[in-house]
């Protein structure tokens, strides 16, 4: 069987990929309450408004949750990717029983916030299935992430950790040609972290793997509007932040309102191309 092409062939700078959470708690609010049908219909939605692929998840990653268990997860997310058969998706899993499934139905991506720290199988898997893989940074775990983060030098410190993440996965079998490597925004990090990861994205695109980059509503964006305790950002913020990571290279935007990113990136690409 001939291998898959190289993740930056498949997703041409910029792409776009929708985020579907089939949670009831995730920080967006978008959450589409556990109801295959309508996660099912808002990725139907966001392939047509220009996403390259959905990115379906069945666990909030939110700072302070506690996870969901595998079967949960399962029966979350199962009866999405069989609906979505033959589409492009992603899964948003730390686990290998809740990857390895939506493998079989067809996901071509593997979206590990954990970077394959969290369950040893993971990476093994992912070799074998011949899928892309991306690799996220994260500061402690969810339920205690932001409590303090700190960096002497976030900038060098995520690069150090996604280049040592990179060398695992390819040292477990994984080719390096489908992997693509994200800062995590959000994920152990103050609203400063995030914003001077997107200004110094530069050092991150030096590695040699496409940026995915996920700012989309989160709430740094809604903090820096002036209100301490937003909990999240607006679409108009989103877009605005999506655009200045294009500008310093990131390929990938994982985004809440695909078609307002869509035409923002095109708009912008068209000024680069
Ligand atoms: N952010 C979230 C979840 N998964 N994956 C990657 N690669 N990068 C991200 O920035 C990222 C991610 C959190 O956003 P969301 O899925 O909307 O929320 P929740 O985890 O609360 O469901």
């Amino acid at each position: 069987m001939p291998g898959r092409k190289p993740i930056a062939y498949r997703f041409p700078r910029p792409s776009v990929m929708g985020v579907v959470n089939v949670t009831p708690d995730s920080f967006s609010g978008d959450g589409v309450y556990l109801r295959p049908e309508a996660a099912v219909a808002e990725a139907f939605a966001m392939l047509d408004a220009g996403a390259a692929i959905v990115d379906v998840g069945g666990e909030s990653t939110r700072p302070g949750s506690d996870g969901v268990s595998v079967e949960e997860e399962l029966r979350r997310v199962l009866p999405v990717f069989e609906a979505l058969r033959g589409e492009p998706v992603s899964v948003d899993t730390a686990k290998v029983e809740v990857a390895r499934r939506a493998l079989e139905l067809g996901v071509e991506l593997v979206n590990d916030v954990t970077a394959l720290r969290g369950d040893p199988e993971l990476a093994g898997v992912v070799a074998e299935a011949g899928c892309y893989l991306c690799l996220m940074h994260m500061q402690g775990e969810p339920r205690t992430m932001q409590a303090n983060p700190r960096y002497d030098d976030v900038v060098s410190e995520v690069k150090a950790f996604l280049e040592e993440r990179l060398s695992f996965a390819v040292a477990q079998g994984v080719r390096e040609e489908l992997v693509c490597l994200d800062p995590g925004i959000g994920f152990g990090k103050t609203v400063e972290h995030n914003f001077e990861l997107v200004r110094r994205l530069d050092e991150l695109v030096a590695i040699g793997r496409p940026i995915l980059l996920g700012f989309s509503r989160k709430s740094s964006l809604g903090k820096i509007m002036g209100d301490p305790s937003a909990q999240v950002g607006t679409a108009a913020a989103s877009v605005g932040i999506a655009v200045a990571a294009y500008e310093r290279g990131a390929t990938i935007l994982r985004v809440h309102d695909v078609r307002e990113h869509v035409e923002a990136l095109r708009a912008a690409a068209a000024v680069t191309a």
